[in-house]
């Protein structure tokens, strides 16, 4: 028998995300034979950036997404500072990562704690914990109340990574200190020692507490280290440069491609986004960003996202935590849920070490801001690593206004529909072939889609009114009539 079920919207990541699994079922083993990934929201911030002061760039896209807006600002200004050849002075350079560390830092232990692990463990018997599947839950009573504790820690911890950021960035979320040529505030003393306790304290709870959890849960779900593979194929653009003329960074740039040996470069002239599946016209596919364009088109037959399928060279490519981490030499390069969770565990501890050394490395009350040029018509690319993964802004100004502004976040590169031949997203392909438990109950397909953590902000931002509203969970026949709500 094949079952389809629709979950819709998926709970606990930011944004709307829709996942359709069909189920084949044989002599009581169900198995998942096709994966649908919707975004059923449009962001279009490419239109409305179209005219403005170039400037705006960066506090408009940091609007995109309350969670990664550090990302949005860094790569917009990137961008700008590749159009107007800026020189950033070291200083500025330095409090750029810190304030991006310190996001990444808050969003990890986010992901970890209230995002991923409730799907391991029975939590309490009310909300946010009711109502669940009580499904393949392999902690005992004593252990699921330390790891509810720790949850609970991880609240506190987080909001002193958001302080960090708003140290240094002006305030958290949407920071207003990134400008082109540098940022907007000195490093004052007592910041950086502030910054310091709260960071040891982050640290400490990493190493002690994040660490051991995620090898609780690889100790306890074995099984998940060969779950959730997916094509294989991982993409960083890299991040965190240690030196001025960005020689060397925390993060390199870099592909691996599944049973590949080597290292590959990053060719961002090879990346192009396909929509024969999304709701865009179809004469803008297969286009680089400096050429992309944003044109809605909705009904479409066979479409059924609003995220474009970016490739590298024509292939669907995972980005997030594991993918630069594996880049970087950091990390086995291996894919799977167990993978996922435990690269961005120890890529906290190592973000967290560096920032203290970064600390150590700025000059206080040194400048942090050089004036670049601004020519009214020029040309750039930023690209960095939000905590999701690759991020790139692709921008062109004429006549002293933006005239081309094009994104593509990480979850657009792991969230993304069918690209044109046919070929799925890399999360689509991480639930096909899963083997499900209890096919009213597919624990199993959450445990994959979090341990990619989308966020469909950042992908995708407005509805048509009764278009796309929560269904929750529903269980449809092939025909399309319901099997019965089970959630
Ligand atoms: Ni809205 Fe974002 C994504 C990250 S960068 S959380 O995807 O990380 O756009």
């Amino acid at each position: 028998m094949e079952i389809i079920a629709a979950i819709d919207p998926v709970t606990r990541i930011e944004g709307h995300l829709k996942v359709q699994v069909t189920i084949d079922s044989v002599d009581n083993t169900h198995r998942v034979t096709d994966a649908r990934a919707s975004g059923t929201l449009f962001r279009g911030f490419e239109k409305l950036l179209v005219g403005r002061a170039p400037r705006d760039a960066q506090h408009i896209t940091e609007r995109i997404c309350g969670i990664c807006p550090v990302a949005h600002g860094m790569a917009a200004v990137r961008a700008l500072d590749a159009a107007w050849h800026a020189h950033i002075p070291t200083n500025g350079r330095i409090l750029r990562n810190l304030v991006a560390a310190a996001n990444i830092l808050d969003s990890n232990i986010l992901h970890f704690y209230l995002l991923a692990l409730p799907d391991f463990f029975d939590g309490p018997g009310k909300g946010p914990w009711r109502p669940t599947w009580p499904v393949d839950k392999r902690f005992a009573e004593n252990e699921a109340g330390e790891l509810l504790e720790n949850y609970r820690r991880a609240i506190a911890v987080r909001r002193l990574a958001h302080e960090v950021g708003a140290l240094f960035g002006g305030r958290m979320p949407h920071p207003p200190a990134f400008i082109p040529g540098g940022f907007t505030a000195n490093p004052r003393p007592e910041r950086i020692a502030d910054a310091r306790k709260k960071l040891t304290e982050i640290l400490a709870f990493t190493a002690s507490t994040y660490l051991a959890d995620v090898e609780r849960i690889a100790e306890r779900y074995p099984d998940y280290a060969n779950i959730g593979t997916g094509h294989g194929h991982l993409i960083a653009f890299g991040a965190f440069p240690f030196d001025d003329a960005e020689d060397q960074r925390l993060f390199t740039s870099g592909r691996r491609l599944a049973g590949g040996e080597d290292l590959l470069p990053l060719q961002p002239e090879a990346i192009t986004e396909e929509i024969r599946f999304a709701w865009y016209a179809d004469n803008t596919s297969k286009r680089h960003p400096t050429d992309g364009k944003t044109e809605p088109v909705k009904p479409k037959p066979d479409a059924y996202s609003w995220l474009k399928s970016p490739r590298h060279n024509g292939l669907p490519m995972e980005a997030g935590p594991l993918a630069r981490m594996v880049i970087s030499g950091r990390y086995p390069f291996q894919t799977s849920v167990l993978d996922r969770l435990r690269a961005r565990a120890q890529e906290t501890r190592l973000i967290a070490e560096q920032c203290l050394q970064w600390l150590d490395q700025l000059t206080p009350n040194g400048p942090v801001y050089q004036k670049p040029d601004m020519p009214e018509t020029a040309e750039g690319v930023g690209m960095t690593e939000a905590p999701r993964g690759a991020l790139g802004h692709w921008l062109r100004i004429e006549k002293g206004r933006i005239a081309h502004y094009q994104i593509i976040t990480p979850t657009t590169w792991n969230a993304g529909p069918r690209d044109d031949q046919d070929v799925p997203g890399p999360l689509e392909q991480a639930l096909i072939g899963t083997t499900i438990r209890n096919p009213d109950q597919p624990i199993e397909v959450l445990r994959i889609i979090h341990s990619m953590d989308p966020c469909l902000d950042c992908a995708v931002h407005t509805m048509t009114p009764g278009e796309a509203g929560p269904k929750i969970v529903s269980l449809l026949q092939p025909n399309g009539s319901s099997a019965g709500a089970i959630q």
